[in-house]
């Protein structure tokens, strides 16, 4: 039951022969190198803007005045070429200072030997302390010649000031910890107060979300104050089975010590097509990390589609609210039927009321991390085509398609949306005023006159009845504000870390970045479109995907699809290989058949 056929390693080290031979080496590089204008290649992971293509993957969070986005993809044009690769440094975007688009530079460190470079990796903050922990999620990129996935260690980075800092092991990989533990691909992460929470995923190292065995229960604690983990198995979220690629957003002004909302993803396994197994946004989960309960809580308005491998950011209103901003992600099929997935849709709390903001779809992109950046800002970061045009069966061929189909019409894969104005801006404003409501959020709040309350569970209403606003000003939540001094995620006051005099805090407390990268999972049968893949960057603007399907092809099938193996192995002489299970499928796409794209006279 529920096991899928997957593509077989061997199409992918095939890739690795054939299509790595020009390959950039890997640089050497000590310290932070600020990047305008670089070259192609000046530092790992810095691209000229004339030659990036797409970032997918990564996590970012905001410490101070700077982003840090660590792990992830890349790809970027050499000689007109595509070349992929992973993210083997630390990136870093200075916020104190205004830029555009044009002006962004990037910095980068190197990291210590040994140190992962993960796609979807764990980034937590522990402001107390001034350390951003990673090492614990993730799984290895489907690029570069880094194959093997590092066992399971810990490591802290203490954030500088200057856009750099200092990485140190905490907990190596032979400790005793890790002998209870797996390391989670796409779990839903979050973390605050001291915590960090990770719920659901699957086994990195095993076969991927296709069997049941693989997939993670419960949920994990890592407490960074004691620094260590606890393993519970809780359920959450109308789960049947495991979760992954949903989001864990963090809400600290809610609840005596914070609380946290799990939405959307995948549940379990995933039968038959369709949407099934994609989790609706309609109920999402409130877990309180007080009590450690979960509460369902149905939300009203207009949600996004079900969908995996968006981002969240969340922040913090004048009028004692908390807004969260669901974009992008994509509905597991590639091709023009994930257009429809570029979209932003605020839950607004206390009233769990889903309000989408209006704007034609046109970037769809998963895979991508968002961050509150200050003020009404967010910053997302990457993202890779799910407009792809796919022209291969093979899976490595499907990945790269993801991230070479077309550059980003996002410069450098970055853009700034305001969350006052909704509308996407022009620039990175510095030391923006606080977030303020929109019109529409304002709007609701007026007009419901506080009847959603109705609408709420009542655990769930009673920790909404403890908040933690500074400035509860026109706010009409009924809640009692309080301001715990005893809980680390409420009003931040800056704060000198004891080395360097860094001003941290202001910001991460509200700006987790969510990075909703994706893994490998085959949910059905997919059809597949041919495209040409030598890639010239004049066309590569302009792409309409539309005019290049060349064939189709039934590329992944499950079990209940028996039949149409068979009939692609008469029609398409199917290598057998292409039916085999993968031992460890690469962090692939999710594809299904794209029924209104058939052509050729052949149909699902
Ligand atoms: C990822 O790591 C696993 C386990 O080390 C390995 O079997 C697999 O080939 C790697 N995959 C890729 C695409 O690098
Ligand atoms: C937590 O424990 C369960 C049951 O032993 C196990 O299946 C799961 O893999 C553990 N979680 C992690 C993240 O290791
Ligand atoms: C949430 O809903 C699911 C599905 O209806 C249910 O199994 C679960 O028990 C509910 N959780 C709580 C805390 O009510
Ligand atoms: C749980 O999922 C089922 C099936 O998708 C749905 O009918 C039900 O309403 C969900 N329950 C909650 C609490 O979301
Ligand atoms: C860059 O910003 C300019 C305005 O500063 C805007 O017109 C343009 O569309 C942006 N370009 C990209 C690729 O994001
Ligand atoms: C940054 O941009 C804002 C908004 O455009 C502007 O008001 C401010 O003067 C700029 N700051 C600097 C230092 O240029
Ligand atoms: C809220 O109150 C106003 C005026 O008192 C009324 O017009 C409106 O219908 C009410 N809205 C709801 C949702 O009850
Ligand atoms: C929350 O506060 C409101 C207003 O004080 C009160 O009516 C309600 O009963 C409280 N809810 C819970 C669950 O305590
Ligand atoms: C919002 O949260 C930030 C960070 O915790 C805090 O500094 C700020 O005072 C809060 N604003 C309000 C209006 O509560
Ligand atoms: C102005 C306004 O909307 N006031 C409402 C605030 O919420 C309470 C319920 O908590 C309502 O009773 C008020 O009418």
């Amino acid at each position: 039951m529920g096991s899928f056929l997957l593509f077989t390693a061997a199409l992918v080290s095939q890739y690795f022969l054939t299509a790595h031979a020009s390959f950039l080496p890997r640089f050497l590089h000590s310290g932070p190198s600020p990047t305008n204008n670089v070259e192609p290649r000046q530092a790992p992971g810095v691209i000229a803007a004339s030659e990036f293509l797409r970032r997918g993957y990564q996590a970012s969070v905001v410490v101070g005045d700077w982003v840090y986005i660590d792990g992830g993809e890349f790809s970027f044009t050499n000689n007109g070429k595509p070349q992929f690769q992973y993210a083997s440094t630390l990136l870093s975007i200075d916020l104190s200072h205004n830029w555009t688009n044009s002006t962004v530079a990037f910095q980068s460190t190197t990291k210590p030997d040994g140190a992962p470079n993960l796609n979807g990796p764990s980034l937590w903050y522990h402001e107390s302390e001034n350390l951003i922990y990673s090492g614990f999620a993730g799984w290895n990129s489907s690029f570069g010649n880094d194959l093997g996935l590092p066992p399971l260690s810990l490591r802290t980075f203490r954030p500088d000031g200057t856009g750099s800092g200092a990485w140190n092991e905490i907990i190596d990989a032979g400790s005793s910890v890790w002998s209870q533990l797996t390391r989670p691909g796409q779990p839903l992460m979050g973390f605050g107060a001291s915590n960090a929470w990770v719920l659901g995923g699957f086994a990195s190292e095993g076969v991927g979300p296709d069997s049941p065995e693989n997939l993670i229960p419960g949920m994990t604690q890592f407490d960074m104050t004691s620094r260590s983990f606890d393993n519970s198995s809780v359920k959450c979220c109308n789960a049947t089975g495991s979760i992954y690629k949903g989001a864990l957003q963090h809400v600290p002004p809610f609840g005596p010590t914070g609380m946290f909302i799990a939405m959307g993803g995948r549940n379990g396994m995933t039968n038959n097509g369709g949407d099934a197994g994609l989790i609706d946004f309609g109920t999402v989960s409130v877990f309180d990390p007080t009590t450690q309960q979960w509460w369902n809580q149905t939300t009203t308005g207009s949600k996004p589609s079900p969908r995996v491998e968006f981002c969240t950011a969340g922040i913090n209103s004048t009028s004692g609210t908390y807004e969260i901003f669901v974009y992008a992600g994509w509905g597991t099929n590639l091709g023009p039927v994930a257009v429809q997935y570029d979209t932003i849709n605020i839950l607004t709390l206390p009233a769990f009321h889903w309000i989408s903001v209006p704007y034609n779809p046109e970037n769809p992109r998963h895979g991508l991390s968002c961050n509150a950046v200050g003020g009404s800002q967010i910053l997302t970061i990457g993202g890779v085509d799910s407009n792809a045009l796919v022209d291969t069966g093979n899976i490595q061929d499907i990945i790269e398609s993801t991230f070479d189909s077309s550059p980003d019409p996002f410069a450098q894969g970055l853009a700034i949306f305001d969350m006052t104005t909704l509308a996407f801006s022009d620039q990175y404003t510095a030391g923006a005023p606080p977030y303020e409501q929109s019109e529409v959020v304002k709007q609701f709040y007026s007009q419901s006159n506080g009847s959603y309350i109705n609408n709420l569970t009542p655990q769930v209403s009673a920790l909404l009845n403890v908040t933690h606003f500074t400035s509860s000003t026109s706010t009409n939540t009924s809640s009692t504000s309080s301001t715990t001094s005893s809980t680390p995620s409420g009003p931040q006051t800056s704060r000198l870390s004891a080395s360097n005099g860094l001003k941290v805090g202001a910001v991460a407390g509200i700006a987790v970045g969510s990075s909703i990268a994706f893994f490998a999972i085959v949910t059905g049968i997919g059809y597949l479109f041919k495209r040409r893949r030598a890639l010239k960057p004049s066309a590569m603007a302009t792409t309409t995907p539309t005019n290049e399907y060349r064939e189709i092809r039934p590329v992944f099938l499950n079990k209940s699809g028996w039949q149409e193996i068979d009939r692609a192995r008469e029609v398409f002489e199917l290598p057998a290989q292409s039916v085999q299970e993968l031992q460890h499928p690469p962090p692939a796409v999710e594809l299904r058949a794209y029924p209104h794209c058939v052509r050729n006279g052949i149909r699902s």
